[in-house]
């Protein structure tokens, strides 16, 4: 046969040939027929034996030439002799511990890791290929499934705190409100078959299947980018999966998509995939459109390595040629371990009511660690009793956790804690203030561009004004931020800004990178301040909310010491991202004891922009603000954002140093407001202050109404007050909503006499906004003086804002109204459009609401 028929023959079982091989241990997949791989002969069957058996790999997709040619050698390879001692010694492990908790804890949710056995094989195949490779850690994320087996296992934890967990007397659950087991976080070390220690973080993660999977890039992220690992070979990030999940949740596509891009890689993930073949009660057909589960991963053509679960040996070959192709080529790679799940979703449910035939099938079948103790056997590679002489070791040292366990359980017992008081934070940082001279060089740097650079003309009047603030010039807001991230770089403390456009800035105000006019070569002055200072980063991230900000939170919990912000493009499309929101951001700590720095951008105001691009949701933050876990702001000044910026560093934590996430709603018409500037001398002195009282200008005693606001709403009741002469009124601005200023307001309120009136004031509709929740914090202060609190803004609505901007005017007109003249309104008003003079309603026009 001539050389090119031979190679044709190949290329066709290298195109097609997964869809041939014997992957499913339950045999109900049947092949694929392909008209390219009817061929028969020598050439055809040797191809046949190395694309079609246990292991198969779907890679045509790839368009480089050089990465197919590295897949197809090391396919058609011999393949290396398998440690066959240490995979039966995995699956005995796996398999004897399920049995044990199945015995002890019968009827308990556990998630057994039975008929997929072969994951822990397989990820000692990735941890120790990893090892002998140089990498030091590895930050792995799963689901439920299998999870207790791999923490034992794999991450090292011992026996006695699993039992512990099983007894329900491991300390962890007994510090804030904590997790179920399987949901639980861990970190140890693992020993490779090289006997080298790879340290392992399992991150902890919710229910939300595969949510945790953008917080392990942004950890390893930031892990790399901490030691220093340009390679990205030290810090290996490995996320394992479920196949109706991965097919079927969204940030799957959106993580895979951060893979390849700048300011996100990692240097490529292993993915492996339980393809259980079943996800809860529902078959493949039910769960998705595509053939394979693993199909998503073909967008970033990722090499898709589908594995026979019953066949460790070719599960860990597997492993090794994805493994040893992320190092090489750094890019994701997915691993489709195909297997089955014993028993139902948990222990306690029955999978025969919806697959009664693959049930059967499962019920007679051998697990895949007594199949590969018969294969040992058969290949007398092990012996009956030294098989029995292993499961026995194992068993002793389980049971002997398990009695340890118990005596532990005994000597707990649960005390309630009335004080939380050291988690409590301090509002007043006394240390964000900067020095001048830090301040100079600053501007000096932002204001000075290379040799040879030229400035877009419509730039030159920006940086002009930038450079008037050495000069008394006003700072408005985007130059406080700018200032507040180059004094902290300065000071030695990295940052890193992610969002949609944040390096221009949605609203054109920030420029915090340039490009040259002529060329387009990008320049980011932050970055060239001093030779000295630490590191900048600002990216423009891919157009989404659910992976970026679960990527940013990451990053923070993987670097606290750097200051990390993610920031929406409006305020709204941060519910995009409501599960990072509430599974972790705002329950990290509570559930897993995982304190984050992360700061949130929302840019938020009611300026006749729409229902969609009015409202961060400020309620739904105020929400879920309880036990010290959140800091919810709204500042009013370029000063007040300077120091909270940089209060997040050097005060943004409780008195235990814990940090704690901090939810800034930020301007969008103040960024160009003239009364909304500070000046340099207010960045060199004071502080954040929660609350603002009124200026100067107001006489205390001589007030009969005080307004209560926060945000934007204060500029336009100040001009209010100003057209009306209202100098009887006194406006006080809450700058920090949660942790509740208490002492703050009460000083506000003492300043005023007891008898004047206390309105809130917001342009939000009653039902959102900030209302509710300040209501039950001021009215009971205000119950001494047997005052009640009156509400001026807009009356309940379903959508935060109307549609148009003549309403909104209208509507602002009114809020202003109802602050200084007294209406309350509660009910939504209803319009109708009407023809002017005649006040006939227009046909066809429908009422609004
Ligand atoms: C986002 C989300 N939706 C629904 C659920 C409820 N749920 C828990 S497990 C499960 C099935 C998951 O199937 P699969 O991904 O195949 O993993 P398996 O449980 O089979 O290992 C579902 C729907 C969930 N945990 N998360």
């Amino acid at each position: 046969m001539a050389a090119t028929d031979k190679e044709k023959i190949l290329e066709a079982f290298r195109r097609w040939g997964y869809l041939q091989a014997d992957l499913d241990p339950l045999g109900h997949l049947k092949p694929l027929p392909h008209p390219e791989l009817a061929l028969d002969g020598p050439e055809a069957e040797r191809a046949r034996r190395i694309y079609c058996g246990k292991l198969a790999v779907e890679f045509a997709h790839i368009p480089e030439p050089e990465r197919r040619r590295w897949i197809a050698e090391r396919m058609e390879a011999e393949p290396p002799e398998p440690d066959r001692q240490r995979i039966l010694d995995f699956l005995l492990r796996a398999e004897v511990f399920e049995q044990m908790l199945q015995s002890r804890y019968p009827g308990t949710k556990r998630f057994s890791i039975e008929g997929v056995a072969a994951l822990l094989p397989l990820l000692d195949a990735v941890l120790s290929t990893a090892g002998e490779l140089g990498a030091e850690q590895a930050v792995l994320a799963m689901s439920h499934r299998g999870r207790l087996n791999v923490v034992l296992h794999i991450v090292g934890r011992s026996a006695v705190e699993l039992f512990a967990g099983f007894e329900d007397v491991d300390p962890r659950s007994v510090l804030g409100s904590g997790d179920v087991k399987y949901h639980l976080g861990a970190t140890g070390s693992f020993r490779t078959a090289q006997g080298r220690k790879l340290a392992i973080h399992l991150v902890s993660n919710p229910s939300h299947l595969e949510a945790v999977n953008p917080v392990v890039e942004g950890i390893v992220r930031a892990k790399q980018t901490f030691m220093g690992d340009e390679k990205r070979e030290k810090v290996l990030p490995v996320l394992v999966h479920g196949d109706a999940a991965f097919a079927g949740q969204g940030v799957v596509a959106e993580t895979l998509n951060l893979s390849l891009l700048k300011g996100y890689t990692t240097g490529g993930t292993i993915h492996l995939v339980i393809n259980n073949q079943i996800g809860f009660t529902a078959t493949a057909e039910e769960s998705r459109s595509s053939t394979y589960c693993t199909d998503v991963a073909r967008m970033v053509q990722a090499p898709i390595l589908h594995v026979n679960g019953d066949d460790p040996e070719a599960c860990a070959r597997a492993m090794q040629i994805a493994l040893d192709y992320r190092m090489k080529f750094k890019k994701d790679v997915v691993i489709d371990l195909v297997c089955y799940r014993k028993y139902g979703h948990n222990e306690g449910d029955d999978p025969s009511y919806t697959q009664p035939v693959m049930y059967r099938t499962i019920k007679g079948k051998d697990s895949p660690g007594t199949l590969y103790t018969q294969r040992l056997l058969r290949e007398g590679v092990v012996t009956k009793d030294a098989v029995e002489r292993i499961k026995r070791q194992i068993q002793d040292a389980l049971n002997a956790a398990h009695e340890e366990a118990v005596r532990k359980g005994e000597k707990w017992e649960l005390q309630e804690v009335t004080e939380y008081e050291e988690a409590t934070i301090p509002h007043i940082c006394p240390r964000t203030a900067a020095d001048e001279a830090l301040l100079e060089k600053v501007i000096e740097g932002i204001t000075t561009f290379p040799e040879g650079f030229t400035l877009h003309p419509k730039l030159k009047p920006f940086i002009e004004r930038r450079r008037e603030i050495l000069r008394g010039g006003p700072v408005d807001w985007a130059a406080a931020e700018t200032l507040a991230f180059g004094t902290l770089v300065l000071e030695g403390t990295p940052v890193r800004l992610s969002g949609q456009d944040s390096g221009r800035g949605t609203f054109s105000q920030r420029h915090l990178e340039y490009f040259d006019y002529n060329t387009g070569e990008p320049y980011t002055p932050l970055q060239h301040l001093d030779p000295r200072q630490a590191r900048f980063e600002v990216y423009d991230s891919s157009l989404s909310e659910y992976a970026v900000m679960g990527f940013e939170y990451g990053y923070s919990l993987g670097d606290p010491l750097t200051l990390t912000l993610w920031e929406a493009q409006f305020g709204d499309f941060a519910n995009g991202a409501q599960i990072m929101i509430d599974q972790f951001i705002a329950a990290g700590e509570a559930k897993w004891g995982q304190p984050s720095g992360l700061v949130l951008l929302l840019p938020h105001g009611y300026e006749g922009q729409g229902p969609e691009h009015s409202s961060a949701r400020i309620e739904r933050f105020l929400q879920l603000a309880a036990e010290n876990n959140l800091q919810v702001c709204n500042a009013t000044t370029p000063a007040q954002y300077f120091h909270l910026l940089r209060r997040q560093m050097y005060g943004g934590h409780d008195r235990r140093g814990l940090r704690k996430p901090l939810v800034l709603f930020t301007p969008k018409s103040l960024l160009r407001h003239p009364k909304c500037v500070s000046t340099l001398a207010d960045l060199t002195r004071g502080f954040f202050e929660p609350v603002l009282s009124d200026p100067e200008a107001v006489q205390p005693d001589r007030v009969v109404q005080v307004l209560f606001c926060s945000g934007k709403i204060y500029y336009e009741l100040a001009a209010e007050r100003e057209k009306r002469g209202a100098w009887n009124t006194a406006i006080v601005r809450l700058e920090q909503l949660y942790p509740w200023p208490e002492q703050e307001v009460e000083a506000a309120l003492w300043r005023y006499p007891s008898t004047a009136e206390i309105v809130w004031v917001q342009e939000e509709p009653r039902n959102q906004g900030a209302f509710l929740y300040v209501r039950d914090r001021l009215e009971p202060m205000l119950a001494q003086s047997r005052r009640i609190l009156r509400y001026a803004g807009r009356p309940e609505a379903a959508a935060p804002s109307t549609g148009s901007a003549r309403r909104h005017a209208q509507e602002q007109a009114a809020v202003l109204e109802d602050a200084f003249s007294g209406g309350s309104p509660i009910r939504p008003r209803r319009y109708r459009v009407v023809e002017k003079r005649r006040n006939l309603p227009v046909e066809g026009a429908r009422p609004e609401a």
